[in-house]
């Protein structure tokens, strides 16, 4: 699937703006044009947006809708673009439905036929999660419950665009790099209609290194893309009708003797879970944000993160392929956890596992051609202590090696004995919070309790292991010594304690502080206006911790 551009072959337009919207009935058919609507910011999360507190909560069908014109070219395709909207939606176009969207973080891309001069568009969300959605959740008695630790935001969350093509265009582009030694290679696969085909490959100064019509071909001497120091050649395909430009890097991921190799050189991760979440906006994209969060990860000397939990903007990973980051690529397998029953009947059945697999298709079909995504997780601490989740997750393991040529993870809460997932996993993902849900506020039982965890599951599995999560809740400003929970002090203190635990652990190739900045939650006893374990505020302002982080990660390689 390729992200729409505009060039002489490709008109794009930006629907972005003030819609309508309001609450519907399950059974709403926009066949005319909504009444009783009121403004909504798009993207946006609508909760955010409302001051009604009834209002900020609602579960279930939302609409929005909008009115546009464009300029119609003869022999042309239109087709429409939502980059996500949470969760599953409806799309009609003039009353007409003409497709749907089935998960919360993922591009929806259908045609559009028989467009008149103005054109109502209405796209009608559902926000409930249930047993047979990703993430999971339950509605008992009427009310929505989830299990999963992030606000249920709910709207049009990336930009909606209308795109033409030409009737014969390139449909999508797969570029595979090899890196052998000194056989280096670029493998293009094109798909669509065309009769004449030309490849050329621009380097970063503006020259063409390649002009090609084979679909593989080498560079002299390319430039590899290495963390830190990426480096993007771009590829231009020229068919007789149209034009498609798309960025790529060369480098080789593997794992070998317990370590991550990025061009035969072990890297250790260093950065954080995260959350796409901001002031005013909720989980919309926004590249200012953005663009802000890699400047604070650049400052900080991170060189990676996890989508956690759920695949983030387009934008993220164009701006990780050009700073250089490591990206773990998460699918919104998450809250599959403590209901009575996770996995088979009355949990994750046949249709969630159909579900999760089309998802990590989907994730393949977006994201395939990034560089910098180098691992594909395919869970945030399921209910492994199930036997049922190891017939599940084998298939689910199975499924994803077949799209995906890169190591292929899940992240753990339980332990080594009682886990039927760990063994299918390339790297073991190993989520900890000692000291903080258990023994809260005793820091002296972090380094036992993490080496034991962490060396137990290298014992059983003999897999490089990643800390993917640990992290203390802190209130910025509130300072205490001797140091107690919710303090800048304690946090700095935990997050030290842990990694001075990893330092002693040659099998451990990575940590992931949880979490790069303070997010937004359901209300409980436990958040503080949120999830407060952010390195940084929600305002991108760093905590205390953040100075220890950029020392020990200035040096730690
Ligand atoms: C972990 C979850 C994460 C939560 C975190 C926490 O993976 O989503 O936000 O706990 O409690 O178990 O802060």
């Amino acid at each position: 699937m390729l992200y729409p551009i505009s060039n002489k072959y490709r008109d794009l337009y930006n629907l972005n703006g003030i819609w309508r919207y309001r609450f519907v009935p399950d059974d709403y058919v926009p066949i005319e044009e909504a009444k009783n609507t009121e403004p909504m910011a798009v993207p946006s999360s609508f909760n955010e947006i409302v001051t009604d507190g009834a209002k900020k909560c609602y579960s279930g069908k939302v609409l929005f809708e909008r009115y546009f014109s464009i300029p119609l070219r003869k022999d042309r395709i239109y087709r429409l673009r939502i980059g996500a909207t949470s969760h599953k939606c409806e799309i009609y176009l003039n009353g007409k439905k003409l497709g749907e969207g089935i998960n919360g973080f993922y591009p929806i891309d259908l045609p559009l036929y028989d467009l008149k001069e103005i054109n109502r568009l209405t796209v009608v969300i559902d926000n409930r999660l249930t047993q047979h959605t990703l993430p999971n959740g339950r509605i008992i008695d009427g009310k929505q419950h989830i299990r999963h630790d992030f606000y249920n935001y709910t709207g049009i969350h990336r930009d909606v665009l209308v795109y033409s093509l030409s009737e014969k265009h390139i449909e999508d582009v797969v570029i595979k790099t090899v890196v052998d030694g000194d056989y280096r290679k670029v493998k293009v696969e094109i798909s669509g209609e065309y009769d004449s085909l030309r490849l050329k490959v621009i380097d970063e100064k503006g020259k063409e290194v390649v002009d090609t019509d084979e679909s593989c071909f080498s560079i002299d001497e390319p430039i590899l893309w290495e963390v830190g120091n990426p480096y993007l050649y771009t590829l231009v395909v020229e068919t007789d009708s149209d034009e498609y430009r798309e960025e790529f890097g060369i480098r080789k991921i593997e794992v070998k003797d317990g370590k991550f190799l990025v061009n035969d050189k072990p890297v250790y991760f260093k950065g954080f879970g995260m959350h796409e979440d901001f002031y005013v906006i909720g989980r919309a994209n926004n590249p200012a944000v953005t663009l802000r969060n890699f400047e604070c990860m650049k400052w900080i000397n991170a060189n990676s993160f996890r989508t956690s939990h759920y695949p983030y903007s387009e934008q993220t990973l164009e701006l990780a392929d050009r700073y250089g980051f490591l990206v773990i690529d998460e699918v919104p397998a998450v809250g599959m956890v403590n209901w009575e029953k996770c996995f088979g009947e009355g949990g994750a059945d046949e249709q969630t596992l159909a579900l999760h697999k089309s998802l990590i298709k989907e994730l393949y079909e977006r994201d395939k051609n990034h560089p910098s995504v180098v691992m594909i997780s395919v869970s945030n601490e399921p209910m492994t202590t199930e036997k049922e989740s190891k017939a599940y997750f084998k298939e689910i393991f199975d499924y994803t090696h077949r799209y995906w040529d890169r190591p292929i993870t899940f992240v753990e809460a339980w332990s080594a004995d009682n886990s039927y997932v760990a063994e299918f996993s390339d790297v073991l993902c190993v989520n900890r919070y000692l000291g903080w849900y258990s023994d809260h506020g005793d820091l002296s039982v972090i380094e036992g309790q993490l080496t034991k965890d962490l060396t137990d599951f290298h014992d059983k599995y003999g897999k490089p292991i990643i800390l993917t999560e640990f992290g203390a809740d802190t209130v910025e400003g509130a300072h205490s010594l001797p140091a107690e929970t919710f303090s800048e002090d304690f946090q700095a203190l935990y997050i030290e304690e842990n990694c001075n635990a990893l330092d002693k652990l040659d099998f451990c190739i990575g940590e992931h502080v949880w979490n790069f900045a303070d997010f937004k939650t359901n209300q409980g006893l436990n958040r503080v206006c949120g999830n407060r374990k952010g390195v940084f505020t929600k305002d991108r302002q760093p905590k205390m911790v953040a100075y220890y982080l950029k020392k020990r990660w200035s040096k730690k390689i």
